[in-house]
């Protein structure tokens, strides 16, 4: 294997080998540590991405390391064609950990996404006299779901979808945080679920009013309609709470006595449910609704591993241990007073929004400007390293184990680069 001595000579690599799927910051990261990163040549950053909230817990948490380390020389794949000994235990701790009697294990979030829809289809052909094949499943305009070509089948994004038709059928795109659209769209026939996240992430982090998701559960109940709610990204402490359907839970009690938790009748999880260092994702569910998944229906080769399980386990007790959800509440709160006081003083920043530590900042400029990009180029340089979503918007979400001095330090960069712009 090569080895790189520096990052121009990454970069060519990539450029000759590899497909040219992304368009990546001119910057060849090599080591990574809590909220650190350093490149090639040693400068060090600050991570305002991790990972698109994959590294909530941190570069190379220790815990989550060991325990990978001592699973992964150990036993890391049987298959399900044979029972291990961590599965049961990893299930039994996701489960209590979120509320749910049962989890279907998989590997990437579209994984997830794909064994939701096919379970919401299946149960509603099984269990609510749905015609065959004519589920529908309500989404909402300006989704983001995954890669898969079911996936971006019911995407409005155009470089999402554009020629890799022909789509999956059976899906309704509404309005987001419009319960009006939502109760419009549950009288059409054959609806079997509404799929949607509680804060839009790659569409530029819009958090919908505060009882969306609660009037969203209550309108789908009424429809016996099932409410999906795809964490993959906000979910694992992101928002300031362990699940941003947990609305301003302060964690202290179980989830059912938090008056401001909605229960989604299907949880997708991924990213951060394995703190960056293996692929998992689950699906979580009552019986009534799991149960129509029967032997030989549904599964992956990796699904379920010893590895990723153990690696899961350790993850999510960091989250717990480290008061995660409490620290993003905490400093989001403080970013967010930070960047408005930008704001108000630079015109070059519109506007800031966000929940927790999953915060974006909208450049005043056009979509197709390139200033939001030229700003992130800047903050790499001034080493934070942030990277906008669409167009004129930056996403600012630091690993969940910032301390308050750091989000300042973060800030004073941020300002020092806005102030140049
Ligand atoms: C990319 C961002 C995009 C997700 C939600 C499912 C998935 C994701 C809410 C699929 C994945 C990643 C994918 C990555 C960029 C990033 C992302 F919003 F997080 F920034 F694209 F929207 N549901 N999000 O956010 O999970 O299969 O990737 O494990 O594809 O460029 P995955």
């Amino acid at each position: 294997m090569e080895t790189i001595t520096s990052s121009n000579q990454a970069i060519a690599l990539e450029d000759q080998y590899g497909a040219h799927n992304y368009h990546p910051l001119p910057v060849v990261l090599a080591k990574g540590e809590g909220v650190f990163l350093w490149d090639v040549e040693g400068k060090k950053y600050f991570d305002f991405l991790s990972a698109y909230s994959a590294v909530n817990q941190g570069h190379c948490h220790p815990s989550i390391l060991n325990a990978l380390i001592e699973q992964a020389g150990t036993l890391t794949l049987t298959s399900r064609a044979f029972h291990n000994n961590v599965l049961g235990p990893f299930e039994k701790y996701i489960t209590d950990y979120f509320g749910f009697d049962k989890v279907l294990p998989m590997n990437t979030g579209a994984e997830g996404v794909e064994t939701a829809i096919k379970i919401a289809r299946k149960w509603g052909y099984e269990k609510n006299g749905i015609e065959e094949n004519q589920a529908k499943i309500i989404v909402a305009e300006n989704n983001f779901h995954g890669r898969t070509t079911t996936i971006i089948s019911f995407s409005n994004d155009s470089n999402a979808r554009k020629n890799f038709g022909p789509f999956t059928e059976g899906f309704i795109r509404i309005p987001y945080n419009d319960i009006t659209a939502l109760k419009a769209a549950l009288k059409k026939e054959n609806v079997v679920a509404f799929l949607v996240e509680p804060i839009q992430g790659e569409a530029g982090v819009y958090v919908p009013a505060d009882n969306y998701i609660k009037e969203a559960k209550a309108a789908c109940e009424a429809a016996n309609v099932l409410l999906i709610a795809d964490e993959i990204q906000t979910g694992i402490a992101r928002t300031g709470s362990l699940l941003a359907v947990c609305g301003n839970c302060t964690c202290e009690k179980s989830c059912e006595q938090q008056a401001t938790y909605t229960k989604p009748d299907m949880l997708i999880l991924g990213k951060a449910i394995s703190g960056g260092f293996y692929p998992v994702s689950a699906v979580l569910a009552d019986n009534h609704i799991m149960e129509v998944i029967k032997p030989g229906q549904h599964g992956s080769t990796f699904g379920g591993n010893p590895l990723g399980a153990k690696v899961a386990i350790a993850a999510l007790e960091v989250v717990s241990d480290e008061n995660l959800a409490q620290n993003a509440r905490r400093l989001g709160k403080i970013f967010r007073d930070r960047m408005q006081a930008l704001v108000e003083k630079y015109p070059i920043m519109k506007l800031v929004r966000g929940k927790g530590l999953l915060n974006a900042v909208v450049i005043n400029d056009s979509e197709d400007s390139s200033t939001a990009w030229d700003i992130c180029v800047a903050l790499k340089d001034n080493g934070l390293l942030a990277k906008p979503t669409h167009g004129n918007i930056i996403r600012f979400a630091p690993p969940l184990v910032m301390t308050e001095d750091q989000i300042h330090e973060c800030c004073d960069i941020i300002e020092k680069t806005i102030k140049a712009f």
